[in-house]
């Protein structure tokens, strides 16, 4: 099993798709691990996306991803990091596969409305910004023989 680090970013709490997007991972079978709601400071934020400092989208990214409350999670299932990317769809909202998060509710990459990591480093260094190791839950579901082979 593999952990991913998911944000639902500001465009998505404001604009009321924090279940829409849960739905879309649970439905897939992805298992929410811990989960809260907080408004990230800008200090968390500029080591959260210390791989972008110096790109030119870097300063909005982080007004951006400051701006308001944002939910983050620990995903697990099999393949977790990879699932959750196809499952939000290429970062630029124009070329995202139809049926993916940012293709069917969002139109610009300044505004995609979720974050995954990228890979197992990413993941690894993404989630304990985060979450401290206590915070993470270990569960069994009764579904999860139907959703795992
Ligand atoms: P990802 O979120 O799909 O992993 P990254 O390349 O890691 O994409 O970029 C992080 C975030 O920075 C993107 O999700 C998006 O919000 C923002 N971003 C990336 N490239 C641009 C850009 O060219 N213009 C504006 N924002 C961008
Ligand atoms: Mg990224």
């Amino acid at each position: 099993m593999e952990r991913t680090l998911v944000i639902i970013k500001p465009d998505g709490v404001q604009r009321g798709l924090i279940g829409p997007i849960i739905t879309r991972l649970e439905r897939r079978g992805l298992k929410i691990i811990t989960m809260k709601m907080i408004q990230m400071d800008y200090d968390l934020a500029k080591r959260h996306y210390a791989i972008h400092e110096g790109k030119p989208f870097y300063e909005k990214l982080l007004e951006y991803i400051t701006s308001a409350p944002v939910v983050v999670m620990v995903v697990e299932g099999k393949e977790a990091i990879e699932v959750v990317r196809r499952t939000m769809g290429a970062t630029n909202p124009m070329e995202a596969a139809p049926g993916t998060i940012r293709a069917d509710y969002s139109l610009e990459i300044g505004r995609n409305l979720v974050h995954g990591s990228d890979g197992a480093e990413t993941a690894a260094f993404e989630i304990p910004l985060f979450f401290n190791e206590d915070e993470i839950l270990s569960y069994s579901r009764d579904t999860d023989r139907w959703i795992f082979e």
